[in-house]
């Protein structure tokens, strides 16, 4: 599974460096027209690309060769690394322009005993066939533990097409997991997350614009249609709940974790580089909560850091440039001494935006809190 520097630099030249060309390509010109290459150009394109970026990107592991997974929730339970991925297939759905071809149907649970060593994929762990509430959809899980109980949580849209968030309950971290008969009461939007505090406290946050309706929702209520704040006010923010001891409904409304910018003002919406666009994630290091997200229309994982689960936190950087494939999704756990980021992107696939794998690489926390950046195709200075 390791890829070695020479596995590496194959892989880069055979798979994935004319993807990487192409979407840099898009990054790049926003909306000038692709040319069309011989392969002689491109594999001449190749060569000088590799040249230019260094042979060897940073060491990534990848999880699985046999499934498609994406949004990877990472776990330790009991020694081990737990990922709860969404599962990525060919439904045959087409791009509507409101994610209608991530339509997935159930969740798989993988596990490994070290980073880079042997996955075990646990088999199917909930299907949607399963849940008595569902329409369609599974998005990006995640779980948790209290106590000798596992909870995986997860968003799909229930039979009027509206995103809940459900929960599913288990003995073991690999489930089969249990589903409730209704969602999370007060839950809406998609990628639930859920950081268990030190203090014993759990906390879920969750929300996701464009297919992910966070911007159909205000205080709480489902508008039905696309309301955006104007360019120069606060942008949509993702939500934050304390859990009930139940940890199968909320103890409070979701509130808004909210994301300022170096002078304590809120992020605005105009603020592409920096808002919160879906996947929030919080891990906790040194007393500090690092709250990570995927970014509006740029698809960066940045983070930023707060005094407390709900914030306010305060914009800090990127810690992962965009991935091959549309969208950017992440998670960040500690094991065995390193902190691990896991991310997925459409390599596999060719570029397939909702064919997606899960793949893993450190992640360093600088001596000053602030995060090393991350691109995953390219060798980090050492
Ligand atoms: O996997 C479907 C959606 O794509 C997730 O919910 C988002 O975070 C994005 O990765």
């Amino acid at each position: 599974m390791k890829n070695t520097a020479k596995a590496r630099k194959n892989y880069l030249n055979r798979d994935f460096l004319p993807y990487f060309l192409s979407s840099l390509f898009v990054l790049g010109t926003m909306g000038c027209k692709q040319q069309k290459h011989s392969s002689t150009e491109v594999s001449n394109e190749i060569d000088s690309a590799v040249d230019a970026i260094g042979a060897v990107p940073n060491t990534i592991y990848t999880l699985t060769s046999k499934l498609y997974t994406a949004d990877p929730s990472a776990h330790v339970f009991n020694g081990k690394v737990y990922v709860y991925p969404s599962h990525d297939f060919e439904s045959g759905v087409p791009e509507d322009g409101n994610g209608g071809q991530f339509n997935m149907q159930d969740y798989h649970v993988f596990s490994m005993d070290s980073i880079g060593g042997e996955v075990t994929d646990h088999g199917l762990a909930l299907h949607i066939d399963d849940v008595s509430w569902a329409g369609r959809q599974m998005w990006a899980p995640d779980a948790t533990k209290k106590d000798d109980d596992y909870y995986l949580y997860f968003p799909v849209k229930d039979k009027e097409d509206v995103f809940r968030i459900g929960v599913a309950k288990s003995k073991n971290p690999s489930g089969p997991f249990e589903p409730m008969d209704q969602p999370i009461e007060g839950s809406y939007s998609v990628d639930p997350s859920v950081f268990e505090d030190t203090d014993g406290k759990y906390y879920m946050y969750f929300g996701g614009i464009w297919g992910g309706q966070l911007q159909k929702w205000n205080n709480g209520r489902y508008i039905g249609e696309d309301t955006y704040p104007a360019a120069n006010a606060p942008a949509h923010m993702p939500k934050v709940a304390l859990m009930a001891d139940d940890m199968v409904s909320f103890a409070e409304e979701p509130k808004d974790a909210i994301i300022l910018d170096e002078n304590g003002e809120p992020i605005t919406t105009a603020d592409n580089d920096r808002r919160f666009f879906e996947a929030a994630w919080v891990h906790k290091y040194n007393g500090k909560y690092y709250l990570s997200y995927s970014t509006g229309d740029t698809h960066n994982i940045v983070y930023a850091t707060g005094d407390n689960p709900y914030g306010p936190f305060t914009y800090q950087g990127i810690i992962l440039d965009p991935v091959l494939g549309w969208t950017n999704h992440h998670s960040i756990v500690e094991y065995q001494g390193k902190w691990w980021l896991f991310f997925h992107d459409s390599s596999m696939s060719g570029g397939k935006t909702h064919l997606r794998s899960v793949k893993m690489t450190e992640l360093t926390h600088n001596p000053d809190g602030t995060i090393k950046r991350i691109n995953a195709y390219v060798e980090p200075n050492q």
